[in-house]
């Protein structure tokens, strides 16, 4: 139901159908990265420690613009090896990557004609993003690039617009953006998709129609290019959904940080993406992640099957140091994940929602195309059995271990819905997958 007229909201048919929409859906899994020049201090000034996000440091220890932004003449980084990254990431399991081209700061990681805030500028020099995207690309990792709208330092930013000067100087931001954006577009062909952020400020709520048109001229230059919600607010200052609550851009970026409540049957309805920190929060690098709880791998995976069993895609935040190596910490988190994903990945690529009622020992996911349904385990019953409800109209005929240790388990119909899978042995010390096969008797 229409309420109030939007002249500048959703244009798309939502979902997106087309093929690089479906391979942003497969995809499932992706390395969101947060590197700018917040990774030279990284959380600590003075010999202080700011327990706030490093990306904000210049904020939270009362940094002089020109005195951060000096930092660009430190960012040089021996460390840095985009093919090792890449390699990093592909054994991870990730499908695509998101980067920072650009992120609140204003620093640039590619060469940019709008600006000599950028790498060139850097004792580096070289175009780190070209390597970057390179590297990733080589080995089948679809990359996006973040960028933020908002920007400290460029001296036509304004928070709001409450005078003709205001007007003035954020209209040239406005340009600024767009050539940024086509710039970025046009040298690296390769990039799937915009993550939009830093939208959320007045003046940007009041530019309805510039990203309206931006997004639809971004997606001429590039088609098939996959836009998030963030980037959009309507011309009645709505953002992600328009005034109408339709979802604008190609997928639904809210869930930041945390996920939605695991039965939550509206999140069904789209296409959205969860992007979550190894620490608290933590975007960028920050030396000392003793001052919050680091999640473990295992929470991560638990994450990402969520995620994937109610429709979402999961981009799972590095930032990298200063001098361009990556933690060990993550190095960690990497490797574990990716012992878990090959194992078990067919349950996470390619799959969603399942339609099944959701019991506790995990998640369901499904694969359309092969029709099995996985079941992961997270949560294992004294009972030592698992229980299934399915449909009045579907039997469950096999039940079998993704590693195939054993060929099939023992199935046990308690009722016409009801039904326990009885593992024989089952190695559980890592969340497990079973594969069920399903019968439609309709
Ligand atoms: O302020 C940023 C933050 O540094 C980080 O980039 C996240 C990623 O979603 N976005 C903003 C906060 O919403």
């Amino acid at each position: 139901d229409i309420k109030k007229d939007v002249e500048y909201g959703q244009y798309n048919g939502l979902p997106r159908q087309d093929q690089a929409m479906q391979k942003w859906r497969e995809n499932r899994f992706g390395q969101f990265i947060h590197w700018g020049l917040y990774a030279i201090p990284g959380g600590i000034w003075e010999g202080k420690t700011y327990p706030y996000a490093s990306e904000f440091l210049r904020g939270s220890a009362k940094i002089a613009t020109s005195t951060w932004d000096s930092l660009i003449y430190q960012f040089d980084i021996p460390k840095y090896n985009p093919k090792e990254w890449a390699a990093i990431a592909k054994n991870m399991g990730v499908k695509y990557v998101t980067i920072t081209t650009k992120h609140h700061e204003g620093f640039c990681l590619w060469p940019s004609e709008y600006t000599d805030f950028d790498i060139e500028n850097t004792p580096y020099k070289k175009d780190l993003l070209r390597e970057f995207v390179d590297a990733y690309t080589a080995v089948g990792i679809d990359v996006n690039f973040y960028y933020s709208v908002l920007d400290w330092h460029h001296p036509d930013w304004r928070y709001d617009i409450k005078s003709d000067e205001d007007r003035a100087a954020f209209e040239r931001l406005k340009q600024f953006t767009k050539n940024q954006l086509v710039e970025l577009v046009t040298r690296y062909p390769e990039v799937k998709g915009l993550w939009f952020d830093g939208t959320w400020d007045n003046s940007w709520k009041k530019s309805g129609q510039f990203s309206y048109e931006l997004e639809k001229l971004l997606k001429n230059k590039r088609p098939g290019l996959i836009v998030n919600s963030r980037m959009r607010a309507d011309e009645h200052g709505s953002r992600h959904f328009d005034s109408n609550g339709i979802l604008m851009g190609d997928y639904e970026s809210g869930y930041e940080r945390r996920l939605p409540n695991p039965t939550d049957k509206e999140v069904l309805t789209r296409d959205w993406e969860c992007c979550m920190t190894i620490p608290e929060n933590q975007w960028g690098y920050h030396k000392d992640w003793s001052i919050s709880h680091v999640k473990s791998p295992l929470e991560l995976i638990e994450m990402l099957v969520q995620c994937t069993s109610q429709n979402g895609n999961f981009l799972l935040n590095f930032g990298p140091m200063g001098n361009g190596d990556i933690r060990p910490e993550e190095r960690e988190v990497a490797k574990e994940i990716g012992e878990w994903m090959k194992v078990n990945s067919e349950a996470i690529y390619g799959c969603g929602p399942a339609d099944l009622e959701k019991q506790d020992w995990g998640y369901y996911t499904y694969n359309e195309k092969n029709g099995k349904v996985y079941m992961t385990v997270f949560n294992n019953p004294v009972l030592g059995k698992y229980k299934i409800r399915l449909p009045k109209s579907h039997t469950l005929k096999k039940a079998s271990l993704i590693t195939k240790q054993v060929e099939s388990l023992e199935i046990k119909q308690i009722s016409p819905t009801d039904y326990f899978i009885i593992p024989d042995k089952i190695n559980n010390k890592k969340p497990f997958v079973i594969i069920l096969e399903i019968v439609d008797r309709a």
